[in-house]
């Protein structure tokens, strides 16, 4: 991790969410956002839960990447209790394999948004391309990143798409 002022607040509901959330761990990584990253239930520790989001724009934070199962409300938690960005990642942990906690996290009552991504490991690696291009608005570092990002996304297609042989 890098020792740059912590920009983006990484939360999952559990520690049993850790494997689909490294997928946005890995993604910070290799963009080299500073993140910090930790266990919050809105439901097990709601209290805990408040006092983050509430506190999170004092101390820096200018992203909050939220992740959790079964009936998310983690992320809507965050957003009701910050007027920072907050980005939910459904986990796919529960019999209903995400559905539930999709239904959760992207249908926040008007004027609370989650901006929603996918169920599961792409969805948690997208939640730290879009923390990437929400801080790209300000930082010119973290744009030329995200131009690097995509230019290198593009080259692994057609490196790919090039080396198929059917
Ligand atoms: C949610 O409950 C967590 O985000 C996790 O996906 C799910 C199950 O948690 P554990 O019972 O595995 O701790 O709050």
């Amino acid at each position: 991790m890098s020792t740059e002022k912590i920009l983006i607040g990484v939360v999952m509901g559990s520690t049993s969410d850790s494997d689909i959330m490294q997928g946005c761990i890995e993604v910070l990584r290799e963009l080299e956002l500073p993140y910090e990253l930790k266990v919050l239930s809105a439901h097990r520790t709601p209290e805990l839960t408040r006092q983050y989001a509430e506190s999170a724009a004092d101390r820096g934070i200018e992203v909050i990447i939220a992740g959790a199962g079964w009936a998310a409300h983690l992320a809507g938690f965050m957003a009701a209790h910050t007027i920072l960005p907050v980005i939910g990642i459904p986990i796919d942990s529960s019999p209903l394999k995400g559905l539930d906690a999709l239904l959760s996290t992207v249908q926040m009552p008007p004027g609370i948004p989650v901006a929603t991504m996918a169920v599961g490991s792409g969805g948690a690696r997208n939640a730290a391309v879009l923390a990437a291009q929400i801080l790209a608005l300000k930082y010119p570092s973290y744009a030329e990143k995200m131009k690097v990002y995509r230019k290198n996304l593009t080259q692994t297609a057609t490196e790919k798409a090039g080396a198929w042989t059917g």
